[in-house]
């Protein structure tokens, strides 16, 4: 593989003569050259900025360098990546199938961004990709570069000792990794857990499965799939969608079933949820992000979160009657919590004060009671922290 990459600031990219990929240059696998986008300059000063047309603050990169630069490194049926805080996010996935390419080159953008031309020249010429490496903002794109390159290279077939242990890394199957440990047995009066120490390989194995989903579900939620809080085999095809008006009628028809036992066990308590009419949960979508979950079609689940200064309100947390106790209740809650917004520090939901189940389940997913609901007599109100 040969990796170009265009920067102003070369010097950043000094780490990749570095560990893994100045160890795939050493094996011939990596051909890597870094640039000075100033080389393709033309005045004295090597000006690679401008002043935005249309005003604005920042400066805006100059699309002549580039151009230059293109033509000279010959970039045509090359992958070019243009690293940007506007790019869709990176993944292994893409990692995975970069390392398959013949030949990338970097385009790191600095100021404000690129002239757009430059990256519509290039897609007339090359295989174009606009990369983010997170959802914060960093002066350049120099590090993601680095950071896209590190991932990319490890993955070049040949590079790695042992294959397998690229297959069994984060993110590969979709889950986070379990905890590992090595010796000593004991350390510091903190034991490494029994089981690894069984020898028990179906044991292990199993226990690490279920700290791989724990870790997910607590840090993660977003990374895991509906299915895998079923057990039972005969609940897959689950298919989480943001609700639509067209929802609100099964929305209703579901909410009042699940409400029913709520009224049962708390009696005497008015419900919002029973007594609610089609244009008021249809009008509802307004204002909740809400999601519904189907099962070959069948409206089965759904769970709804709004933000209220920095608390991410939960509610309207429901799961067909035929479907209770399987762990989609507790599946749903964290991912409730996974579209919380930015701001929120924490979470917020209510119950009847007389429902047991929800009341262990929320317990045990880490809510604490706060007492009673304000203005739902025989309500009570449960928070969590929100974890970074
Ligand atoms: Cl690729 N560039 C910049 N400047 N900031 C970023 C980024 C890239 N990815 C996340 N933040």
């Amino acid at each position: 593989m040969r990796i170009d990459v265009l920067t102003i600031f070369p010097d950043y990219l000094a780490p990749l003569e570095l560990s893994l990929p100045g160890k795939a240059r050493a094996k011939g696998l990596l051909d890597l050259h870094v640039h000075d986008l100033r080389h393709w300059t033309t005045d004295k000063h090597h000006t690679t900025d401008d002043t935005p047309y249309g005003g604005g603050a920042g400066m805006v990169m100059k699309p002549e360098p580039w151009g230059a630069a293109f033509d000279e490194l010959d970039i045509d049926g090359a992958t070019v990546v243009f690293t940007t805080p506007s790019g869709a996010p990176f993944t292994q996935e893409m990692a995975r199938e970069l390392a398959g390419r013949e030949r990338i080159v970097f385009a790191c953008g600095r100021y404000e961004g690129i002239d757009q031309r430059v990256i519509d020249h290039a897609r007339t010429r090359a295989d174009v990709r606009e990369i983010s490496i997170g959802d914060y903002v960093l002066n350049g794109g120099e590090v993601a570069a680095l950071a896209i390159t590190e991932a990319v290279v490890r993955l070049i077939p040949g590079f790695m000792g042992n294959p397998e242990s690229l297959a069994e890394e984060s993110h590969e199957d979709g889950l986070l990794e379990y905890p590992v440990f090595t010796k000593p047995a004991s350390w510091r009066d903190l034991d490494v857990p029994p089981v690894l120490l069984s020898g028990d390989h179906g044991k292990i194995a199993a226990w690490r499965h279920d700290q791989a989903l724990r870790r997910t579900a607590e840090r993660r939620p977003d990374l895991l799939h509906a299915s895998q809080a079923i057990s039972a085999g005969d609940l897959d095809d689950l298919d989480v969608r943001p609700a639509t008006r067209g929802d609100a009628g099964e929305i209703l028809t579901l909410q009042r079933a699940c409400w029913m036992q709520e009224a049962q066990a708390n009696p005497g308590v008015e419900i919002p949820a029973l007594g609610e009419s089609l244009d008021v949960v249809r009008a509802s979508l307004d204002d909740w992000v809400m999601h519904v979950v189907r099962h070959r079609g069948r409206l089965v689940a759904a769970c709804r979160g709004r933000l209220e200064g920095d608390v991410w309100d939960i509610g309207r947390l429901m799961v067909a009657p035929d479907l209770q106790g399987r762990g989609l209740g507790r599946w749903l809650l964290s991912y409730a919590e996974s579209l919380a917004s930015t701001q929120a520090t924490s979470y917020s939901l209510f119950t009847g004060a007389g429902s047991v189940e929800n009341l262990k389940m929320y317990k045990k997913a880490g809510y604490r009671l706060r007492g009673e609901q304000p203005g739902i007599p025989g309500a009570v109100l449960l928070t969590k922290r929100r974890i970074f």
